[in-house]
């Protein structure tokens, strides 16, 4: 029974390549130029990461999340640009009115991506199509920004629709060809499965890069036992189905610093300087706003990176006792091994 799923119409909308497409727009001389938008490359000697760049910059395998100091080994003419957030923040909070104006069931999941259930307002796939670039349209001329959107009968194949239909497209699946769709794809596409979970799947199938066909030929109760409860989700999901709701209103905020060091340094006092300075910028940014939890970030030399985090209850506390159980999550983390800390960062939901 679990398996039959409700009937739904579901939109993923996600702007292209979004800090790096507001930077074209701002200076339209940048365009069709390599583009990348983080850190300070400092002549490749720069540490912090891409946080996004432009279609022309990933034709030269520059990625979101890499080493700037790569980034820039791989494209040194490019642009570098620093993250204006203040501005993008600006422009995510106009093209979210553009949404609410014509939907109200919609789930924003994070700066330039949203869900939308457009169950009750359109009766077909080619009616939903119809809405999708109506808003991208809408979008653009509001914005001037070009975003791509992806419909089907659930949020994981919305997201994997609005995938295949970048840049500045739009891609229907309708549910009937979902299971065929994903089935030559990735174990990883599906939602929940990162590098670990992937690794214990391909061991398991002795392959070093499953499919979700491969996966296919494992039984709910394989999974189960591999994988515990979500074993049991992912069948589904590995099936195309995915019961997850388009929940509305989630407007669980969060707030981050994270702070990249010069060199990769054990030295405590400086540690806990830094997380000091970047805890008091976050609090200035969360300004009175209740915080309901708070998370510490450390990325050690090796690049492995690991979080700490504690939620907290209705109770208001002062900042100071959040900046205490900050420092214990930190040590906490410090303490987990001997390795050099490359990156310290703090985030608080509200
Ligand atoms: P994405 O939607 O993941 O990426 P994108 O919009 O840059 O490109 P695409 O065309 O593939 O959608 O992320 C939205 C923004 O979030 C991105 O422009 C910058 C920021 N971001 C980071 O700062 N760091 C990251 O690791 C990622 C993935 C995104
Ligand atoms: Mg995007
Ligand atoms: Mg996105």
């Amino acid at each position: 029974m679990k398996n039959i799923e409700k009937k739904r119409i579901i939109l993923h909308l996600d702007m292209d390549y979004f800090f790096a497409q507001i930077e074209e727009r701002e200076n339209p001389h940048f365009k069709g130029k390599p583009l990348v938008v983080g850190a300070d490359p400092k002549k490749g000697k720069g540490r912090g990461v891409v946080s996004t760049c432009n279609y022309e910059a990933r034709e030269y395998g520059i990625r979101s999340g890499m080493a700037i100091s790569r980034a820039y080994s791989l494209c040194p003419t490019a642009i570098f640009l620093p993250v204006n957030m203040s501005l993008y923040k600006r422009i995510s909070i106009s093209v979210f009115k553009i949404i609410k104006k014509s939907f109200s069931k919609y789930e924003k999941v994070s700066l330039d991506e949203a869900y939308i259930d457009i169950t009750e307002k359109v009766n077909n796939f080619k009616s939903a199509e119809i809405k999708g670039d109506t808003l991208r349209d809408e979008i653009y001329k509001r914005e001037k920004l070009r975003s791509s959107v992806g419909i089907s009968g659930n949020k994981m194949m919305a997201k994997i629709a609005c995938e295949l239909a970048k840049p500045n497209g739009i891609k229907v699946i309708l549910p009937k060809n979902s299971k065929k769709i994903i089935s030559k794809m990735g174990v990883e596409v599906v939602p929940g499965i990162g590098p670990k979970t992937k690794k214990i799947i391909g061991r398991k199938l002795d392959k070093k890069e499953p499919r979700v066909k491969d996966a296919n030929t494992l039984s709910k109760r394989e999974l189960k036992e591999m994988l515990g409860k979500r074993g049991e989700d992912f069948y589904c999901m590995f099936r195309g189905i995915d019961h997850s709701p388009v929940e509305e209103k989630r407007e669980i905020k969060s707030i981050g610093r994270e702070h990249t060091f010069q060199e990769d340094t054990r030295d405590s006092a400086k540690i806990i300087e830094t997380f000091k300075k970047i805890v008091n910028e976050v609090f200035e940014e969360a300004k009175n706003k209740k915080i309901k939890g708070i998370t510490v970030v450390c990325r050690f030399e090796d690049f492995q990176t690991r979080t700490r985090q504690i939620s907290f209850d209705a109770k208001r506390y002062d900042n100071d006792f959040y900046y205490k159980k900050g420092i214990s999550l930190l040590l906490g983390l410090l303490t987990e091994n001997n390795k050099k800390i490359r990156l310290v960062g703090f985030r608080v939901r509200v």
